[in-house]
């Protein structure tokens, strides 16, 4: 039988702190270790790889000391041999600590939700200058658009093509269900849904081929849909566009 005196109380608390700050520590610098994401490959992934490392750095201390709160008092204050038919003490509300756990998390979720919509407001910003291209999100495939140079016909494209450092401006649609537009490189996601244009703003800054995905699950074929982002100079884009604007019929890749 252990009695519960209020020193006793104190170092139980003092104890739980103690691991809750330790595993704090240690999930918030293994959280910031792992890379979670592929190269950046657009000027809008720095800004969003900092907003995913402060989330984790405010949400893994958060989780821990739930998790470590709730192990310590199933360990802690579990029945012992002859206290089976016992009941718990009955305990009422503590109007501080409610006061606490419902202010604090309300800040907090506040304070990043305004932090996120800035960034994401500041890297979806309009730019002068920007190409649009036309996504089209199919069962189970993307194609592209471009406006023909020469007027007339879009180009149709099986490959996105793209030149490093433009900023693209994207029309997004779906033409069966809904589906989600995204280059993990470049970060930003956006859904293709039946019935309206969506828009996303890329700017590209490191060449290269990249993955295009489908990020919402859109039958059976959705791990299938996908296609490539091929970032390049504008002189290759110049020529692989003058290319596509003389064979119309001709599809690559
Ligand atoms: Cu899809």
């Amino acid at each position: 039988m252990t009695e519960e005196t209020p020193s006793g109380g104190r170092r139980s608390l003092a104890r739980m702190l103690g691991i809750g700050l330790v595993a704090s520590v240690l999930g918030v610098g293994l959280g910031l270790a792992i890379d979670w994401f592929p190269v950046q490959a657009s000027t809008q992934a720095s800004t969003i790889d900092t907003l995913y490392d402060v989330l984790i750095a405010v949400s893994v201390p958060i989780f821990v000391l739930v998790s470590v709160v709730v192990l310590y008092c199933v360990w802690r204050f579990r029945a012992r041999p002859g206290q089976e038919l016992e009941d718990g003490a009955p305990i009422h509300g503590d109007t501080r600590l409610e006061v606490i756990w419902t202010a604090l998390p309300a800040v907090l979720l506040i304070a990043l939700c305004t932090y996120a919509f800035v960034a994401l407001d500041d890297i979806e910003a309009a730019q002068p200058d920007e190409r649009r291209i036309r996504v089209t999100a199919q069962q189970y495939a993307w194609s592209f658009e471009y406006p023909n140079p020469r007027g007339g016909e879009p180009i149709r494209a099986e490959e996105l093509v793209l030149v490093e450092g433009e900023t693209v401006r994207f029309d997004i649609r779906a033409l069966d269900v809904i589906h989600s537009f995204w280059v993990p490189a470049f970060r930003m996601k956006r859904d293709a849904v039946p019935g309206i244009t969506t828009q996303l703003r890329i700017t590209p800054n490191r060449r290269g081929r990249y993955p295009v995905v489908c990020a919402e699950l859109c039958g059976l074929g959705h791990a299938f849909m996908r296609a490539t982002a091929n970032v390049v100079s504008r002189q290759e884009f110049d020529a692989w566009m003058a290319q596509q604007t003389q064979g119309t019929q001709e599809r690559g890749g």
